[in-house]
């Protein structure tokens, strides 16, 4: 009998965490100026995810250059720092159960050429180097970009009111 208490509460603690974990999503300076921003948040609002931070900001090429840092190597990268430092950009934490894959299949495919219809690069965009928005790509590139763009405090923990309307438990 205990066992089994046991057994469910940890399967519902297990999917509770499993509900708080956290992507790091960023519109990117062509998504502000073409006035993406509201469109963009919208489609992470309705899906259901957990907005628990947000700013707006124009970032620093120091910034920028430590977000990427694992591209630094690549042909392209100064052109994506001078791309994303060109103005204001809307980084973002969204949370929610399986928020970082589920993220990325929202964004599609990094190239907008091959984004599916339905998704925001897909929709929304034309060319890799101006492809709106980005997302993080594991649960480990996510603690540590929003540890880079916000400070614990900025992370807001809250309930909506239409949790148990959105998750089973
Ligand atoms: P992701 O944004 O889908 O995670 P990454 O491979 O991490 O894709 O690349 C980061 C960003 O670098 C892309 O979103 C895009 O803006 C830019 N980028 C990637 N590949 C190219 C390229 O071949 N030419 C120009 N920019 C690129
Ligand atoms: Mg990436």
């Amino acid at each position: 009998m205990i066992c089994t208490l046991l057994a469910i509460f940890s399967l519902f603690s297990k999917a509770m965490a499993e509900a708080r974990e956290r992507t790091f999503i960023m519109v990117k300076p062509d998504g502000v100026q073409r006035g993406l921003v509201g469109k963009i948040i919208k489609r992470f609002e309705e899906k259901g995810f957990k907005l628990v931070a947000l700013k707006f900001t124009w970032p620093s090429e120091e910034l920028l250059k430590k977000h990427y840092a694992d591209l630094a190597s690549r042909p392209f990268f100064p052109g994506l720092v001078k791309y994303m430092s060109s103005g204001p950009v809307v980084p973002m934490v969204w949370e929610g159960l399986n928020a970082v894959k589920t993220g990325r299949v929202m964004l599609g495919a990094t190239n907008p050429a091959d984004s599916a219809p339905g998704t925001i690069r897909g929709d929304l965009c034309i060319q890799v180097g101006r492809n709106i928005i980005h997302g993080s790509d594991s649960v480990e590139s996510a603690q540590k970009e929003i540890g880079l763009w916000f400070t614990e405090k900025e992370v807001i923990g809250w309930t909506p009111a239409t949790t148990t309307w959105v998750y089973e438990d």
